[in-house]
């Protein structure tokens, strides 16, 4: 069965980064139900984030599940380095791997929730093998990169088409605000990655009910 609760999982790619553990913990004051990670490594895509260093830093301010989202060529070694930072699910890219079987393994051989991600322009076909392995799929509704992007809806087509046949978590991860997130969930998709809607916010409790509708 599909699960009914929307989960909200703001992304501290928006957050005040002089001021992190505080953020983490304004968000889950505010209800937020995961806090979500992006990793970039400058060569997946053309920008440089968090590595797990800065996950063990803030593993100890929250009790939030924390949702590390990689962005990252080679993403099987990099498995197990989040994972001992404090990473509850790793979420992955299909364009990035090769044996993304091995990879998923290795993730569940470590007791953790697994995650696998399409691009804009990755088709879902490209999923099929390993849709009955996974926890999570999130579909890209931003070209993965940056911040503060336009929501692409012409995704949602996919996120139909994957709700079809998937009956786990559908996420969807780039330009979500109260409005495309009403987009996303009618589409199929339960949980919502949002940064510059709560993090560009003055009140992180509002933002996160208006995402929730
Ligand atoms: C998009 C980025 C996403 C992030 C993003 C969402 O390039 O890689 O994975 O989660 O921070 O941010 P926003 O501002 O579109 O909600
Ligand atoms: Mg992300």
């Amino acid at each position: 069965m599909v699960e009914k609760k929307v989960i909200i999982a703001p992304s501290i790619l928006s957050a005040d980064f002089s001021r992190l553990g505080e953020e983490i913990k304004a968000i889950e004051t505010g209800g937020a139900d995961w806090v979500h990670i992006d990793v970039m490594d400058g060569l997946f895509v053309p920008n440089i984030t968090i590595g797990p260093l800065v996950v063990a830093a803030i593993r100890p301010v929250t009790k939030l599940f924390f949702d590390v989202h990689l962005m990252v060529d080679n993403p099987e070694e990099y498995v197990v380095p989040f994972i001992d930072a404090g990473a509850d699910m790793i979420t992955f890219h299909m364009e990035a791997c090769e044996n993304p079987k091995a990879i998923v393994a290795k993730i569940k051989s470590h007791g953790k929730k697994t995650g696998v991600s399409i691009k804009p322009g990755t088709d879902v076909s490209s999923l099929d093998a390993i849709l009955g392995m996974v926890d999570l799929v999130l579909v890209m509704t931003v070209e993965p990169g940056f911040g503060g992007q336009s929501f692409m809806a012409d995704q949602m087509e996919k996120v139909k088409e994957i709700r079809k046949k998937f009956n786990g978590l559908i996420q969807v991860d780039g330009g979500i605000n109260a409005g495309t997130a009403r987009i996303a969930v009618s589409s199929g998709a339960n949980v919502l990655v949002t940064g510059t809607s709560v993090f560009g916010q003055d009140n992180y409790k509002k933002a996160i009910k208006e995402l929730r509708g």
